[in-house]
């Protein structure tokens, strides 16, 4: 199809958390293109930091009533999307995250009475935790049903999709991507020594912190990495587990050694001064931090689960272990952390798979055909 000006719906969480990072991420890359992009969350989505050409951002509505014990987000969601639909004469709604996102769009679609094409893509938990929880089981599967198109971050989530609500077909895998100009190892070295001297090497883990995140690890792994080479490690985020990590952290006495940062915007100066990223997680269906650090040239030592052996090929651009055997994981650490060369390989290879494999331009522009399509096939 020829290129057409679209005016794309982009249904999202706002706060900290990978659906909520590429969803702005696509959305300022649809923008650059030409579209329009309007963000419909409750709040400015978190990465859309600060004002970028062709986006508009529409909070959803806020209403407290003594009745209501939280203000009811799906209903005022819904009249959100009636309102910008109308408004703006949107072309089509993309949902990131399952739930609420594209029961809402569906919702507000039937009311509408209008056939605008939705687009679902699913990021993780939205499968994985939440929706095959009995008590959203049902809903989540007519959400899956009733959207015009699915994709999933990973082939691994595609399948575990299909499997679990018994679909037809897999969604599409669409993976994360990245603007690895943006995400690119810089140098500092007075960063550097603020966090380890010369003869240090400095691990980093970011996340938020929720038991499926596996914190708890990252302290046992690096509390071994640390027997073999003196290190730092540097920790980034916030979340449920964080007292718990703090407390481990002292036990293990290391309080000297590890940098608890909270939630940080822009990663990239942390990543560019970083010699190994740690991801030891329960689930993952994509592991977006991992990517971002591959695309700085930091090797990633990650459990074998979900879709992150797609993400981190074993042996290329890190090394991969069962997930709950944080001694073979500081093995493999000390393993990439104690050979130069070895590291090198690694990080160039990292680099290389961001750069060709995982670049925005290509993924973006799977989606884009996506909406074309769409758009084809209601007329
Ligand atoms: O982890 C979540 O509950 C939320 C979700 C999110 O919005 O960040 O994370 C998922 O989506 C990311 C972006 O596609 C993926 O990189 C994460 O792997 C995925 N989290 C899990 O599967 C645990």
């Amino acid at each position: 199809m020829e290129w057409k000006r679209m005016k794309i719906g982009m249904l999202c969480y706002w706060n900290y958390g990978g659906s909520a990072v590429v969803a702005a991420e696509l959305g300022k890359q649809l923008a650059d293109r030409g579209h329009q992009v309007h963000f419909i969350s409750a709040e400015r989505p978190f990465r859309l930091d600060e004002y970028h050409p062709n986006t508009f951002v529409h909070q959803t509505g806020d209403f407290s009533y003594p009745v209501f014990s939280s203000p009811p987000f799906f209903l005022l969601q819904v009249n959100k999307i009636l309102e910008v639909v109308k408004d703006h004469q949107l072309d089509l709604l993309h949902a990131h995250y399952a739930i609420p996102h594209c029961l809402s769009a569906i919702f507000a679609r039937h009311i509408m009475g209008n056939n605008i094409p939705i687009i679902t893509t699913l990021h993780g938990t939205d499968i994985t935790l939440v929706g095959q929880n009995k008590e959203f089981y049902q809903i989540t599967k007519y959400g899956l049903e009733h959207s015009d198109m699915l994709t999933a971050v990973s082939k691994w989530l595609a399948l575990e999709t299909q499997r679990v609500f018994k679909l037809k077909d897999p969604p599409s895998v669409i993976y994360n991507f990245l603007d690895s100009n943006y995400f690119n190892r810089r140098s500092d070295e007075g960063l550097r020594r603020s966090y380890a001297a010369d003869h240090e090497k400095i691990v980093i883990h970011i996340s938020n912190f929720r038991s499926v995140k596996n914190v708890p690890d990252v302290i046992n792994i690096f509390h071994l990495i640390n027997e073999s080479l003196p290190s730092q490690l540097i920790l980034v985020g916030d979340g449920p587990d964080m007292t718990m990590v703090r407390e481990k952290v002292t036990e293990l006495n290391l309080n000297s050694r590890v940098h608890f940062l909270g939630q940080q915007q822009d990663v990239v100066p942390l990543l560019s001064v970083s010699d190994l990223l740690l991801l030891p997680s329960r689930r993952e269906s994509f592991g977006l931090v991992a990517l971002e650090a591959l695309a700085c040239g930091v090797p990633v030592v990650a459990s074998n689960v979900g879709g992150l052996p797609e993400v981190v090929a074993n042996g290329i651009t890190g090394l991969l272990a069962d997930c709950g055997d944080p001694r073979a994981m500081a093995q493999l650490s000390i393993k990439i952390l104690s050979d130069d060369s070895l590291w090198q390989k690694i990080s160039w290879a990292a680099r290389q798979s961001a750069e060709n494999f995982f670049n925005a331009d290509r993924w973006v522009n799977h989606y884009e055909e996506i909406y074309y399509s769409l758009l084809a096939g209601k007329k």
